[in-house]
């Protein structure tokens, strides 16, 4: 089945989303009740203070670990954030939570660390309302201080829906200046999708052509956050993982979309939160596919490439009430 048969058999029951969601999910609870992930250091009481939300923590077996505690209150390697590796197409990520202002001085540590070239981040620090993030980063010309780090911001520019800043880092005592990206994707609510997944496409399309996401297991991670570090950000990875997956020639026919997000999600929990959320990184890909098509139909010089109807255009009728998509409960 081609991804997009496999998306219109969903999309053919009412709560086709929901009830593939929830499969995904009680498979990931079983396989934690069952004790075969924990999250023990994560708990630990010098360590339970850095977690911006008690139920989004990284697993013990894969989360990422400072080589110095820096300068958090408590000198301890831990920080809420995990190591993704999709080593089939070379790809390698840090997924993170929005730092807090007692965990910035850690977060600039692993950028540090890993030699981190580019900070994606899908959130804005107020959303409704509430502090989703810590502003860890210099929005103007000016210089901040984190423990033993400075970080200058040297560039801003605003394009459509993000703000790409040119950071540089230093590190006290050591005679190195380190240039680091910092996208910052403004149009995405937690736990809801971006407006259209041709503005999301765009983004990523951004990104990829600045040559920071690695494309050997051995290059070193971008870091991806949001504020809890797994709804917005494991929808994000998932296209870009799919997409690379196609670009390296894997035939869309051989990738298996809800095999792929469990997998994903035995390296960070809860990885895309809402089945809406799953959908749309789906729609985004066909409407990736339906773009490349059209794009290699006219370079074949047939100019007849009709316009498909876009999933894109879709997920915009599920908002005008259009199309119902789980408003059922699974099982029902
Ligand atoms: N318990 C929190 C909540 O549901 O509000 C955890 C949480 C917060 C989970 C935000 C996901 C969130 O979204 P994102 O990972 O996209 O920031
Ligand atoms: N909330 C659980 C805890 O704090 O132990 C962790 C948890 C997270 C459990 C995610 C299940 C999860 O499932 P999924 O990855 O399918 O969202």
């Amino acid at each position: 089945r081609t991804l997009k048969e496999a998306f219109d058999q969903i999309e053919a029951s009412s709560y086709g989303w929901n009830r593939l969601f929830t499969q995904m999910h009680n498979q990931m609870v079983e396989s934690i009740e069952d004790n075969r992930y924990s999250f023990d250091e994560a708990r630990k009481s010098e360590n339970f203070d850095k977690n911006r939300y008690i139920d989004v923590l990284p697993y013990d077996h894969n989360r990422i670990k400072l080589t110095e505690g820096a300068e958090s209150k408590v000198h301890t390697d831990y920080i809420n954030a995990s190591p993704l590796r999709i080593d089939s197409v070379g790809r390698s990520y840090i997924l993170a939570q929005g730092p807090l202002k007692e965990t910035s001085t850690d977060f600039w540590q692993m950028v540090w660390d890993y030699r981190v070239p580019a900070i994606i981040m899908l959130n804005r620090i107020v959303e409704g309302g509430m502090i989703k993030c810590y502003e860890y980063f210099p929005t103007a010309s000016t210089e901040l201080q984190h423990g033993p780090f400075s970080i200058a911001c040297k560039d801003s520019k605003n394009n459509d829906g993000f703000v790409h800043r040119m950071l540089e880092l230093k590190k006290k005592g050591v005679d190195d200046a380190r240039e680091v990206h910092h996208i910052q994707y403004t149009l995405w609510p937690d736990h809801g999708v971006p407006p259209s997944t041709g503005k999301f496409l765009s983004l990523l399309a951004y990104i990829r052509n600045l040559n920071v996401l690695s494309n050997s297991i051995d290059d070193p991670p971008v870091v991806v956050h949001c504020s809890a570090g797994i709804g917005r950000t494991g929808t994000f990875v998932l296209v870009d993982v799919v997409m690379k997956l196609l670009d390296s020639g894997v035939a869309e026919t051989k990738i298996d979309i809800p095999g792929l997000v469990s997998d994903m999600r035995k390296m960070r929990c809860g990885l895309i939160q809402t089945p809406q959320q799953l959908r749309f990184a789906w729609a985004s890909i066909l409407t990736h596919l339906e773009k490349t098509a059209t794009a290699a139909a006219t370079a074949n010089g047939s100019g007849t490439a009709k316009t498909i109807e876009s999933a894109g255009d879709e997920v915009e009728k599920e908002k005008n009430g259009r199309i119902k998509v789980g408003t059922e409960q699974p099982g029902t």
